[in-house]
């Protein structure tokens, strides 16, 4: 891959809506993806493997629980800084933003917010420092945007749960060290319950043949009879409404790094439409290449807009799910569209590895589908508007 000349889009001045923490986290991100990530995640992508050894790196920016307490580890960040992370980290890959907030959202998330304070304190700090690294498992084969109709459960044994079922589809499965998972109880309420590997009957067997996120490890979590500790059970929220607070989350977070990807790829078809020549100029110069280009920076400054909006809403904790639904799906969507115009204008040379913009247009046919698809968010906006739900 070539080297990493990005230089970050910022038509409408939206650094002056920054405060200096704000930037100075993500310039220090955004540096650590130039250094870290960007000359070896072309090569991961294509071994379909993750770089274990930047797990320090991304818990050294903050990207382990930004906005989790110092006293647990996290870094006591708002959650401008948080998106910002999230955006950097994007930028450099969909896969590696991906670990970050399953580890951050999913993970230390309801530990957090649904688990008690011996929970929060044995695993926050490891998860915080990437000692640990955390899955999220709430799809099942036969359950993915309909996840309240999940059929792995646990019974109460008196001393201890008993749990089975599976999951699958699930971001570092193979080689996490904790799972929190979902199932029913006996009466069908839904809970949240912290596996842990290692214990009897649960095996995280990897997903193979993937063409998107290759430098994320995926994996199905398999529960057969396993013996869970009662106090391993997160006591503060059941129901449905307790996995979809984390996506919550998530998904505010998947909204920042959906226009890394963006900028990422409209940056680098601007730098090659003005080095490409044909015809005796440069590509830059025809009407129909500066149309892309007009579009695309129109389509990431409505974005960037959208989203630090959204941020301000999440800090005053007025975001509601339906605006975060808005976002996820729009600035996605935007990302993908984006990364196809830009692998077009870099003719031959966009399918290569030598460019970015084919392994982000890649990796976002898993963004638009997780955490909820495009149409399933689509619904959801929907049905905030009408009142009306198409889902029942
Ligand atoms: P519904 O009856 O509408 O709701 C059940 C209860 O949940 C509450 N609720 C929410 N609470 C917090 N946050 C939200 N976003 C919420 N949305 C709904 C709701 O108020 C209700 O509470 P209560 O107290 O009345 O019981 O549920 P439904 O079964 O009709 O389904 C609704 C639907 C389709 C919107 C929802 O299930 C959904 O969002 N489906 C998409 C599934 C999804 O996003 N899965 C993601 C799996 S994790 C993942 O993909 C990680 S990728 C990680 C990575 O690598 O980055
Ligand atoms: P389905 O739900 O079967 O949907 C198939 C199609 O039907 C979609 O187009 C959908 O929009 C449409 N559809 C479904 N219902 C409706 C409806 N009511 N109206 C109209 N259209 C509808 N899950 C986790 O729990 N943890 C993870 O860490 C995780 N990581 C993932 C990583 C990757 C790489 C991928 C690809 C997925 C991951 N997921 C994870 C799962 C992800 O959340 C699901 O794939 C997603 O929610 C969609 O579920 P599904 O694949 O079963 O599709």
């Amino acid at each position: 891959m070539r080297p990493d000349l990005f230089e970050a889009p910022d038509y409408y001045n939206l650094d002056e809506l920054l405060t200096d923490e704000h930037k100075l986290v993500r310039d220090a991100a955004r540096e650590w993806v130039k250094r870290e990530v960007s000359p070896i995640i072309e090569d991961y992508a294509q071994k379909a493997e993750f770089p274990m050894q930047i797990i320090n790196g991304l818990a050294e920016i903050g990207a382990f629980g930004p906005y989790i307490p110092m006293e647990y580890g996290g870094a006591g960040l708002d959650q401008i800084s948080y998106g910002l992370i999230m955006q950097e980290i994007e930028r450099g890959d969909s896969g590696v933003r991906s670990t970050a907030s399953v580890q951050s959202s999913l993970v230390m998330y309801p530990i957090w917010k649904y688990g008690n304070e011996e929970q929060r304190q044995k695993y926050l700090p490891k998860l915080a420092s990437g000692e640990w690294i955390g899955c999220f498992g709430l799809t099942e084969p036969d359950h993915g945007s309909n996840p309240g109709g999940m059929v792995t459960n646990f019974k109460d044994m008196g001393d201890h749960y008993l749990l089975n079922g599976a999951k699958m589809w699930i971001s570092n499965a193979p080689f996490a060290q904790v799972a929190v998972v979902w199932a029913k109880d006996e009466t069908g309420r839904i809970h949240g319950l912290i596996v842990e590997r290692g214990m009897e009957g649960f095996t995280t067997p990897e997903t193979h043949n993937k063409w998107s996120l290759r430098a994320s490890a995926t994996g199905e979590l398999i529960f057969d009879n396993v013996k869970v500790p009662k106090e391993n059970l997160l006591p503060n929220k059941s129901g449905l409404g307790a996995p979809l607070g984390c996506l919550d989350s998530a998904r505010y977070g998947i909204a920042w790094g959906a226009i890394g990807a963006a900028m990422d790829c409209y940056d680098t078809a601007l730098r090659y439409s003005k080095e490409r020549i044909q015809f005796g100029k440069p590509i830059g110069q025809f009407q129909l290449q500066q149309k892309k280009l007009a579009e695309m920076i129109t389509e990431i400054t409505k974005a960037q807009l959208l989203t630090w909006r959204l941020g301000v809403l999440r800090n005053d904790g007025k975001a509601t799910s339906a605006q975060i639904s808005m976002a996820k799906r729009n600035n996605v969507d935007m990302a993908i569209n984006i990364a196809r115009e830009a692998r077009q204008m870099l003719g031959g040379m966009g399918i290569t590895g030598e460019y970015s913009i084919m392994r982000h247009s890649m990796n976002l046919e898993s963004v638009i589908t997780y955490e909820g698809t495009h149409d399933i968010h689509l619904l959801i906006t929907g049905m905030d508007v009408t009142g009306l739900n198409a889902f029942k």
